[in-house]
């Protein structure tokens, strides 16, 4: 039989794309609740030819569902994975809540599968996958494949992030900000509080005290819980700027074992969900318009870092759709290789 589903914040920019990549990829499915808040609950939805009413998340949505696939924010999975997983469900959760806690696993399907092997759908025991941050998804499904050559010991990222990671509204105001800059109005800045379009600046999430925010450390944190390696070096500056719904990365890579600029493309255009766009003739390389609703993650500037001593180090520069491999697909890669 085909599983339930339900998915959580179904209105949201990833809920939305919960959709149309359940579409796409023909994900089986016996019945799908669409659960929101209580504010867009009892509006319609049309799905697959099918019309569906949006219910208000309780604690008894729950019940009969297999496969719980939530993106409604860090305090609704803090509240609502543990009653889904009471019920029987299987939990893919798209926030940061659970990520780091040392039961659950953190899956990227193209890079550690086996740490959500034990899991198995309808065995009577509900458990919790987390979606790492996109951020992390993106950059290690190119530094995944040459990790596994050539060994990683240190790590260098500095992201590129557009509006969609800060979800819909944040796309409406760059939206808004842009015209109204265009016609010499003053621009509405409600989600960042400081101009956004035609300016870039360093990530919303809060600082901590260590000087970076949330949002690096958890590219520093998920990429060792990920390639389960503690001592990996990672350091990161992310930096918000006015593209609509792909991220960009900058990704310096320091070796154990040496390995080329062209041993390191062949590896990556080998690799599953990459594609190599490394086009130095035209200077065409990476974008994150060429990304966008694309399920690949584009690699490109592959060269050896000239920092580094012998064939150590490369640079690469990375793009992702961030609401798609980012979010919705990832999440329902795993949801498939429960199936
Ligand atoms: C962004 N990556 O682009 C963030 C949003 O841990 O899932 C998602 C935060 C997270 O702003």
């Amino acid at each position: 039989d085909a599983p339930s589903l339900a998915v959580v914040g179904v209105t949201g920019a990833v809920g939305q794309e919960f959709l149309s990549v359940l579409s796409d990829r023909s994900f089986p499915y016996s019945s799908i609740k669409m659960l929101a808040s209580k504010r867009s609950a009892g509006k319609r939805l049309t799905f697959e030819d099918k019309e569906y009413i949006i219910e208000e998340l309780s604690a008894d949505s729950f019940s009969g569902v297999d496969i719980a696939l939530f993106s409604a924010g860090g305090s609704i999975s803090k509240k609502f994975g543990p009653i889904a997983i009471d019920c029987g469900s299987i939990v893919v959760d798209n926030s940061s809540a659970f990520r780091m806690d040392e039961d659950v696993p953190l899956v990227i399907p193209e890079v550690n599968p086996e740490a959500m092997s034990h899991i198995k759908l309808r065995s009577g025991k509900g458990a919790l996958i987390a979606n790492p941050n996109c951020s992390t998804i993106i950059c290690l499904m190119a530094a995944t494949p040459l990790h596994q050559r050539a060994k990683v010991v240190r790590m260098v990222v500095s992201t590129y992030q557009a509006a969609s990671g800060a979800g819909a509204a944040a796309m409406e105001e760059l939206e808004q900000q842009t015209r109204e800059v265009l016609e010499g109005k003053r621009p509405t800045c409600e989600i960042f509080k400081q101009q956004y379009a035609f300016n870039l600046f360093s990530h919303n999430a809060p600082v901590l005290s260590n000087g970076y925010n949330e949002e690096e450390m958890k590219l520093v944190k998920e990429t060792r819980k990920i390639w389960n390696n503690m001592n990996v070096k990672v350091t990161a500056t992310c930096i918000r700027v006015p593209v609509m719904r792909a991220h960009a990365e900058s990704v310096n890579l320091q070796f154990e074992e040496p390995l080329d600029e062209d041993t390191a493309r062949t590896i990556l255009k080998n690799a599953p969900g990459v594609v190599v766009i490394d086009d130095r003739a035209s200077n065409r390389f990476p974008t994150p318009l060429a990304v966008s609703n694309k399920d690949e993650v584009a690699v490109g500037r592959i060269r050896q870092d000239v920092s580094q001593d012998g064939n150590y180090g490369l640079d690469l520069f990375v793009c992702g759709d961030q609401i798609r491999k980012g979010a919705a697909l990832n999440a329902i890669q795993i949801a498939e290789m429960l199936l």
